[in-house]
């Protein structure tokens, strides 16, 4: 009985440590790798926390899923037929029914205390080092800096058949947003035509693009490379395919691609090409 559960035990310490090193093995930066199973990589302090929080929340549930284990376990092999021919006429037990109450309350307070202080650092933006205005369209994205003299574009996704070695297939899109590494990136976020939602898992950012609201978040990168997300609501035919790639670079090459970047989109400011020239690229 007890080598029993000491195995049961010994599995899942495995396992829970198996789950919690893979996602770390496995990652590549800023995107999704084969067979990972864990989150993506953190690379902003709200990303960080949200691994924090994942990995208190599946110790927690891996020791109530063994707690029931083991106790269905001493049910069924001391209290069946044969081994308890005559069972015991109890019904009531003040102390375990308390316990059984108290203990879940104690389990959601625990639970409840990182879970509000997360919520609090990601919703309460703070003083923004740089303001982005990301508009979704059916189906791609459009960048403003409103802060850099205003100038902005559309952002497709590359072509399969127009991939570059190294760009990753449906993620890598034609103008990647660029922002500097460890400054506070204000995001607001809004719709041209349909609910979009802008998500990048490294950044631990997803909010609804609605159209004719401006919804805001905010996100710090602490390292530079490029990170992928998705749109993540369901928008019509080509919702898989408007893909979101942020280049995090130092602050000087930053600079350099604001002045290329300024002088680039000026002459051909955001358009709103939209299907027609979506459906070209295919
Ligand atoms: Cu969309």
């Amino acid at each position: 009985m007890m080598s029993l559960v000491r195995a049961a035990g010994l599995f899942a310490g495995t396992l829970l440590s198996a789950v919690l090193a893979s996602g770390a093995a496995n990652a590549q930066m800023g995107q999704a790798a084969d067979w990972q199973i864990n989150l993506q990589d953190a690379a902003t302090p709200v990303m960080e926390r949200i691994h924090g929080f994942n990995d208190l929340l599946l110790i927690i549930i891996t020791a109530i899923v063994l707690l029931v284990l083991v106790l269905l376990v001493v049910v069924a092999l001391r209290f069946n037929e044969r081994a308890n021919p005559v069972p015991s006429k109890t019904s009531h037990n003040t102390l375990i029914e308390v316990a059984w109450t108290v203990l879940p309350v104690l389990i959601l307070v625990v639970i409840a205390v990182p879970s509000f202080r997360l919520l609090h650092l990601q919703l309460n933006i703070p003083e923004a080092d740089l303001t982005l205005k990301v508009t979704g369209h059916q189906w791609y994205w459009s960048y403003e800096y409103p802060d850099n003299g205003g100038f902005g574009f559309d952002s497709y996704m590359v072509p399969t058949k127009d991939l570059k070695p190294g760009q990753p297939r449906l993620l890598a899109v034609d103008n990647e947003v660029v922002v500097p590494v460890n400054k506070n990136i204000r995001v607001q976020v809004t719709a041209a035509d349909v609910i979009h939602s802008f998500a990048v898992p490294s950044f631990g950012i997803k909010i609804d693009a609605l159209p004719g609201r401006l919804n805001e978040t905010w996100f710090r990168a602490t390292r530079e490379g490029v990170y992928y997300g998705q749109c993540s609501e369901l928008c019509g035919r080509d919702h898989a395919f408007m893909p979101i790639a942020v280049r995090v670079v130092s602050e000087k090459d930053f600079e350099a691609w604001l002045a290329q970047a300024k002088a680039k989109f000026a002459s051909a400011p955001a358009d709103g090409r939209g299907m027609l020239a979506f459906a070209a690229a295919q």
